[in-house]
């Protein structure tokens, strides 16, 4: 618990960035937490389609590294922020909160017209450096319309797998493992061969994610 708490305290407010005006769409989002271990809480952006949060595939930016490896969101809000000021297309930002294990959060999220596409990321506590969550996914279009979808875990690809006490937050270590340099790829989940027993893995899938449009 000690950790977890350490790691929330490296999150921004978790509200959004930019108030509601009358044309904006609201949703309603649920997370469901599938592992025996926390997930972080949840860096989320609204944006149209030449916006990124990160691609299977390729190098993690920064702050999806940072988020990844020790549940850190500033460098990833920044990173948003910064696409928003080129017009980029990145309309709201925002944090929810990251569920414990087996257990699930609620958060709302607004999207302007033509800002129908929704990316999220959160770090698997109890992992070097793997996240889970979604980039571009397309937000429902009619008011009461839900959409659910099974969530995977991605490995960043910034720290070593070492599954160490030396190097994961849910065993106390904060910015420290030894880095790799390779792209994003799905996770092997907690294979339990180091300090991190495979009970506090999850399945195929991490998370699983419900979103209703509310307005
Ligand atoms: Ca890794």
């Amino acid at each position: 618990m000690k950790c977890y708490l350490l790691l929330l305290c490296f999150s921004v407010s978790l509200v959004s960035l930019s108030p509601i005006s009358a044309a904006d769409r609201v949703y309603e989002v649920r997370v469901v937490n599938r592992a025996r271990s926390g997930l972080t809480n949840i860096m989320w952006a609204t944006h149209g389609p030449r916006a990124r949060m990160y691609r299977r595939g390729k190098k993690a930016s920064r702050g999806v590294a940072e988020l990844a490896k020790d549940g850190i969101l500033s460098i990833l809000r920044r990173e948003l922020v910064a696409q928003q000021k080129k017009a980029k297309g990145v309309d709201s930002i925002g944090v929810g909160f990251g569920p414990g294990p087996k257990r699930q959060s609620t958060f709302r999220v607004r999207s302007s017209p033509g800002h129908r596409l929704f990316s999220w990321s959160t770090m698997a506590v109890c992992s070097n450096d793997t996240f889970a969550g979604q980039d571009s996914f397309r937000l429902p279009r009619y008011v009461g319309q839900t959409k659910t979808k099974l969530i995977l875990a991605y490995d960043a690809g910034a720290e070593v797998n070492t599954e160490s006490r030396d190097d994961v937050p849910c065993l106390g270590a904060h910015g420290v493992g030894p880095e790799e340099d390779k792209p994003i790829r799905l996770s092997d989940a907690v294979r339990g061969d180091g300090d991190i027993p495979k009970s506090r893995g999850w399945g195929k899938y991490i998370a699983r994610i419900t979103i209703t449009r509310v307005r």
